[in-house]
């Protein structure tokens, strides 16, 4: 298989910020009286910020006014970005770095698919921006995850066919918009994926782009 450009979903493939969202949605579903645990949480891993609050409002049962449903979301990204103030290059996951210093070695594009409203100001934290030719997040696209238009983007900003490029994922989500969209679909992290990937791997220390490249 010959690849010409990779493309990274940003919470839990890049950085640890997973565990932040999970956190700061706690804190929401508990101000609405509704359980939360961290395998509920699986369902919103990389889903948008609106239908994220719309699965917790769906597990709960419960309805809300438009304006306390804008307020909750407002307050769950005040929470979240307290929360990552500190977030710095300690926080990248392993092997990002790494891989990002081969990939612009190889002359291998690289570009950033995520459903973040968050992801520019998170990547110029982790001071990584730089690597990549396009980021597109969830401000640029009509239609979030699991629909592939973020990564189709991404692919036509590098100039490259999707058939030509890997997805990296950490969410069921992803997967199935990197499925949809025609890209090599790699799960990493989420031992859930398994089934339902092109190929699976534990962490980015494990790929090795001269196998693809
Ligand atoms: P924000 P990804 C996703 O990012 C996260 O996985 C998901 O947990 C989060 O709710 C979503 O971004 C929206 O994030 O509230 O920062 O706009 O995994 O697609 O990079
Ligand atoms: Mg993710």
């Amino acid at each position: 298989m010959k690849i010409k450009a990779l493309i990274f979903d940003l919470d839990g493939v890049l950085v640890t910020t997973e565990h932040n969202h999970f956190v700061a949605w706690k804190n929401t579903a508990e101000v609405l009286g509704i359980s939360f645990d961290e395998e509920d949480n699986e369902q919103l891993k990389g889903i948008s910020r609106v239908d994220s609050l719309k699965k917790i409002l769906e597990m709960g049962s419960k309805t809300i006014s438009e304006e306390y449903f804008n307020e909750l979301l407002l307050k769950k990204n005040e929470f979240y970005l307290n929360s990552i103030q500190n977030l710095n290059q300690t926080n990248l996951l392993p092997g990002v770095l790494e891989l990002l210093k081969k990939a612009k070695d190889m002359g291998l594009k690289c570009a950033v698919g995520s459903s973040s409203k968050n992801a520019r100001f998170i990547l110029s934290k982790l001071e990584i921006d730089t690597y990549f030719t396009a980021i597109v997040d969830g401000n640029d696209v009509s239609y979030p995850k699991p629909h592939p238009e973020v990564f189709i983007k991404g692919a036509e900003l590098m100039g490259v066919e999707p058939s030509q490029c890997i997805v990296f994922e950490d969410a069921q989500s992803g997967i199935q918009a990197a499925i949809k969209g025609g890209f090599v679909a790699f799960g990493v992290g989420n031992a859930a994926l398994i089934d339902h990937v092109d190929y699976y791997l534990p962490n980015l220390i494990e790929f090795s782009l001269e196998e693809y490249a």
